[in-house]
């Protein structure tokens, strides 16, 4: 028997909120659709699944287990949680349509969850614990069973609580079997900002940021938050050498200052070798997994042309350098030269850097110098154009939709549309509409917004994607077709933000 978990009553009690609140006070920006919540088993979500498989269909079979692990961060050893032994968890793969079948084992000692981040899949395999599914409590298993229609650089994670601040995370990639190529050579590269096993947990910071203890939500008053507000961070910063100094596109720093920044699971005292030869062409998908931190990338010696972003095609764009943030993947193609360079990851806003050393030719490393490229042309995704092909058709609104964001660091509490999840007011569509959605930062810290089950455009020819930073004060537009029924988790990919309350639900109605 399925017990409904706490989270899902109150998700229930909110949703009931929500419907009440339509024509309220809420405002002209959220007309809202009226009707009930069609949830994760509705018959809506089973049928478009089943039009998704196709006979002949291949079946793609995976296996994970969650577990405590010891990692290797080079010449750091560190006690975590992972997915299996390596960091990250294992490159699963497939082909677009494909049937993937994805088995979590859990061996760790508290509930967990999957989320494929921005894949447009069936609802009731989205991962969010208290909304699509009820939580893989310790020692059970779950199978994820669904079909990717989209090829492109994907990748998942715990949905639940802070564990995606641990070293539950991976890549996905969904290969496209129509796609020409054109690159002799393919690397995934992911990064992230690393605290677990340090001498501090994500719970730690967590509590030292002021954030209420899981199971709480009041907020607390007091508590770190005040000391840890944008002007104390600056005062920080500046003490911690030059480099802090020279990153500020995106206004301000995050939340934390970690101790590591890792590429592939390495820090820079033992980074990973990437390797190719003189004039080779390679691939590199790059994957923001951090929780708190945006990352300047670029190779020293090279430019770079972006192919993709969130793993949809854009009009290839050169570049010296990109900009990108939590949840978000560029794709980008490099034309290799001929010797040792680094690629060079830098925490924007943070002191500290992620670092691999590409090698095409013997010789020595220098991986310690932020190279020049990161101070030149810098690409946001919110820059890019779609390619013609993934473009979003024309078409008037039916639905407009407005997602204020706003916090304060003592107490930490981060908002959207002035409540805390799970009082957040729903966000309802109905099946069918073209859905325009305002998402207007009111804070002076940058947020990665995420929309679950929909990879959204960027509104005035604006590029395909499923997360866009949004700087502070600075307001962003996006539309899409609501074309893939269920409840959505939409939050700022900021695990600490989304953790103290920044997300709320994109909920079919009818
Ligand atoms: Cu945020």
């Amino acid at each position: 028997m399925v017990q409904m978990s706490r989270r899902m009553f109150l998700l229930g009690a909110s949703a009931a909120a929500g419907a009440m609140a339509l024509g309220g006070p809420v405002g002209c920006a959220r007309p809202g659709v009226a009707g009930n919540p069609v949830g994760p088993g509705a018959e809506a979500v089973r049928r478009l699944e089943a039009q998704r498989r196709t006979t002949g269909q291949a079946v793609v079979a995976a296996q994970v287990t969650a577990r405590p692990v010891q990692v290797d961060l080079g010449g750091t050893v560190v006690s975590t949680w992972g997915y299996g032994d390596t960091l990250p968890g294992p490159l699963l793969r497939a082909r677009a349509g494909d049937l993937l079948q994805v088995r979590v084992d859990n061996r760790l000692e508290a509930d967990t969850s999957i989320h494929f981040h921005g894949i447009a899949m069936s609802n009731d395999m989205d991962g969010v614990p208290g909304l699509t599914q009820e939580p893989i409590v310790a020692g059970e298993s779950f199978t994820y069973e669904f079909t990717p229609p989209h090829p492109g650089t994907y990748f998942y994670h715990s949905h639940t609580g802070l564990q995606l601040d641990r070293g539950l995370y991976g890549v996905v990639v969904i290969d496209d079997p129509a796609e020409p190529g054109g690159y002799d050579d393919e690397w995934v590269v992911v990064l992230d900002d690393w605290v677990d096993g340090t001498g501090r947990t994500p719970d730690d910071v967590a509590r030292e940021l002021g954030m209420p203890a899981p199971g709480r939500l009041a907020p607390r008053a007091g508590g770190m938050g005040s000391m840890m507000d944008h002007g104390a961070m600056g005062g920080m910063g500046s003490m911690m050498g030059a480099e802090s100094m020279r990153s500020d596109l995106l206004g301000g720093a995050g939340d934390v200052n970690y101790p590591y920044y890792l590429l592939n699971g390495r820090t820079p005292v033992d980074p990973v070798t990437l390797t190719a030869a003189p004039g080779q062409r390679v691939r590199i998908r790059l994957v923001n997994a951090a929780s708190d931190t945006a990352f300047r990338v670029g190779l020293g010696g090279h430019a770079m042309t972006v192919t993709h972003s969130d793993g949809f095609p854009v009009s290839p764009r050169n570049t010296d350098a990109v900009l990108i943030g939590m949840g978000e993947r560029f794709d980008v193609l490099v034309t290799l030269a001929d010797g040792v360079f680094p690629l060079y990851a830098a925490a924007e806003g943070k002191p500290g850097h992620a670092v691999a050393v590409v090698r095409t030719a013997a010789g020595t490393a220098t991986t310690d110098t932020r190279p020049g490229e990161l101070d030149r042309r810098v690409l946001l995704g919110t820059a890019l154009s779609p390619a013609e092909q993934v473009r979003l058709p024309r078409r008037s609104h039916d639905n407009y939709l407005s997602v204020d964001m706003g916090g304060t660091m003592a107490p930490y509490r981060w908002m959207l549309n002035g409540a805390t999840f799970p009082d957040t007011a729903p966000l309802t569509v109905a099946q069918g509409q073209r859905v325009r959605m305002r998402l207007r930062n009111m804070s002076a810290m940058f947020h990665p917004m995420h929309v679950h089950g929909h990879t959204f455009a960027l509104v005035d020819g604006g590029a395909r994607k499923d997360t866009v930073t949004v700087r502070p004060m600075q307001t962003v537009e996006i539309e899409f077709d609501a074309d893939n029924p269920g409840q959505w988790a939409l939050h700022c990919h900021n695990a600490y933000h989304q953790e103290a309350g920044m997300m709320t639900t994109l909920s079919y109605r009818a």
